[in-house]
């Protein structure tokens, strides 16, 4: 490092890697000094997988270079150096006392845990919002202001409006703001997929090399595998994923979006949320490409929406929630849901071929899309009563995209119910008969979807209605789901004496540890 006392430092953390993030703008790269660091709190604060640590440390070093051929001077603070403070406040405080200034330029980081950590710090820090989202905080608490209910839906055609993406004049493109009616395609069969070109593999170079035989040593007993490592870690490399995506499987994304497949993890899915959340791809960049080949008349509307949707609505409804509801949230258990996560979400042996699936692809790509997230580990999670805290942490620690920000929302919110209901209007629970509709894990199960109780009976069908008779208090009033309860109320009063007392059989099956 040169002698030169920097005016001020600025702070880029590991999912900062933008070349205008709003801390770098405000900088000066004749003048002041970045600080980087890999640091033993990030990469332990949960069991991340392997991958996710690897991308993370092989992206932050590709940026530093990047930074540097830019003209900055950068501070870069490897994980194995031996003055490592092992935090990111005791780096920053360090790197502070080493250039002789107290002033520090960051980006809010986009958790609650850092947000507070820095607040604490005696620096001097200007804290610049993070403007790589097309909502600010402002703009998203005065949509939230006065709403009875936090609906996505709303939220999302006023993105729609004010990016004018999919928009003809003031209305939407094909006259209809959301195509999730065509978007429910069961899984394609026989020869489809063959046609399906999987998402780009690229190949680790020097420095991700490095990274790996780091990480290789020091996370290796991490749940998931490290090899292959094929992730794109600069935006070059980014960018050619997403134009990849969108000229081979956008076309069928949506019609796709919600199917499963056993030997096909990824079907029509962009794969692009790592790069996205790291900030190697920007979300409008994304969305620029998606809109000009829907105009180019390449790939359908209800596709083009469905991913436009997830991007502009989803991800900037979820951080919206995720600050607008405070660092509680994460903590939040309105279900009052307390077994342990069971050993099966760690890898341990199970019959139940969908959760085998889902979770063997986690284990060994870090990766299962939105569905396979919510309808199959997420209900079973939910369905089971396990105490939220556990699937929160699980979610954080397994996916390669897994950032609080996001993952929070859609685990506590959506998929757990655990905020009582400020994202989802009901719970995202079913019964077997959706993952048989929706994917081919049936076909070759132990359990039978078809059997309701009984030898063989699929767990997710005694444990739905247990679910719902253990909440019926709080869940019958609610108008979309009268119409379950009164199917309940219909059933022969032994017969739902035996699914529950066999939904009591499984579930202390479960919380004992035995394989199920
Ligand atoms: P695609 O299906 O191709 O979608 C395109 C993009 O839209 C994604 O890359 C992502 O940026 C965005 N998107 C889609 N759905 C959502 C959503 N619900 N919330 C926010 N953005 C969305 N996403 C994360 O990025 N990080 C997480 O930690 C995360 N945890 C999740 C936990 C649970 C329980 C559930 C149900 C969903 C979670 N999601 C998370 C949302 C979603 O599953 C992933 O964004 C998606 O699977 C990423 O894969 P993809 O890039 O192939 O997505
Ligand atoms: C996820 C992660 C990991 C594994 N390691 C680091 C790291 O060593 N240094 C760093 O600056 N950031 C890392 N990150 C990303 C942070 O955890 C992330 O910035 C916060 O969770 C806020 O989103
Ligand atoms: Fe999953 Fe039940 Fe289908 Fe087996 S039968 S794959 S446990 S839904």
């Amino acid at each position: 490092m040169t002698a030169r006392t920097p005016a001020c430092l600025v702070l880029v953390l590991g999912d900062q890697l933008s070349p205008d993030l709003a801390a770098l703008r405000a900088a000066d790269p004749a003048r002041d000094r970045v600080v980087m660091a890999e640091v033993a709190s990030e990469t332990g604060y949960v069991p991340h997988h392997p991958k996710k640590i690897a991308l993370v440390l092989s992206a932050m070093r590709h940026f530093a270079e990047e930074l540097r051929t830019a003209g900055w001077e950068v501070a870069y603070t490897r994980l194995d150096d031996p003055d490592n403070a092992g935090s990111i406040p005791a780096e920053l405080l360090r790197r502070a006392e080493e250039a002789g200034t107290t002033r520090v330029l960051a980006t809010e980081p986009g958790e609650w845990r850092l947000i507070e950590a820095l607040r604490d710090l005696p620096l001097d820090i200007d804290m610049q919002e993070d403007d790589r989202f097309l909502a600010s905080h402002a703009r998203f608490e005065s949509w939230a202001e006065g709403r009875k209910s936090l609906r996505m839906e709303y939220f999302y055609r006023e993105m729609r409006r004010e990016t004018g993406y999919l928009m003809q004049g003031d209305s939407p493109a094909g006259d209809q703001w959301n195509f999730d009616h065509d978007n429910r395609a069961g899984p394609p069969k026989g020869g489809a997929d063959l046609f399906r070109a999987g998402p780009m593999s690229f190949t680790p170079d020097a420095i991700t090399e490095e990274v790996l035989d780091l990480v290789g040593d020091r996370f290796g007993e991490n749940f998931g595998d490290l090899h292959p490592f094929d992730l794109p870690v600069t935006r070059t490399q980014a960018r050619r994923a997403l134009s990849h995506f969108v000229s081979t499987r956008l076309a069928g994304f949506g019609r796709y979006q919600d199917a499963m497949l056993s030997d096909d993890a990824y079907l029509n899915h962009a794969l692009i949320s790592p790069a996205l959340n790291l900030g190697l791809l920007d979300a409008r960049e994304v969305c620029d490409a998606v809109q000009a080949a829907w105009e180019a008349g390449e790939v359908p509307l209800n596709s083009a929406e469905g991913f436009i949707r997830q991007v502009i609505g989803w991800r900037e409804y979820v951080r919206g929630i995720y600050f607008l509801e405070g660092p509680d949230y994460p903590r939040r258990n309105a279900l009052n849901h307390q077994r342990a996560l069971p050993p099966l979400y760690w890898g341990a042996p199970t019959q139940m071929a969908c959760l085998s699936a889902a979770i063997g692809q986690t284990q060994r790509l870090g990766y299962a899309h939105h569905i396979q997230r919510l309808m199959v580990t997420g209900n079973f999670a939910l369905l089971a009563g396990i105490n939220p805290a556990e699937v929160h942490e699980w979610y954080l620690s397994v996916y390669v995209d897994a950032f609080e920000w996001v993952e929070a929302p859609n685990t506590v919110g959506m998929s757990q119910f655990a905020d009582g209901g400020v994202i989802a209007s009901k719970p995202y629970v079913s019964s077997a008969n959706y993952i048989a509709k929706m994917s081919d894990y049936c076909q070759g199960c132990a359990y039978s979807a078809t059997r309701k109780t009984g030898e063989g009976a699929c767990p997710f069908n005694l444990l739905y209605w247990h679910f719902l008779t253990r909440h019926r208090e709080r869940f019958e009033q609610n108008h979309r789901m009268g119409r379950i309860y009164s199917t309940w109320d219909r059933m022969a009063e032994d017969r739902r004496a035996t699914i529950l007392s066999e939904a009591e059989r499984f579930l202390t099956r479960l919380s004992a540890g035995d394989p199920v």
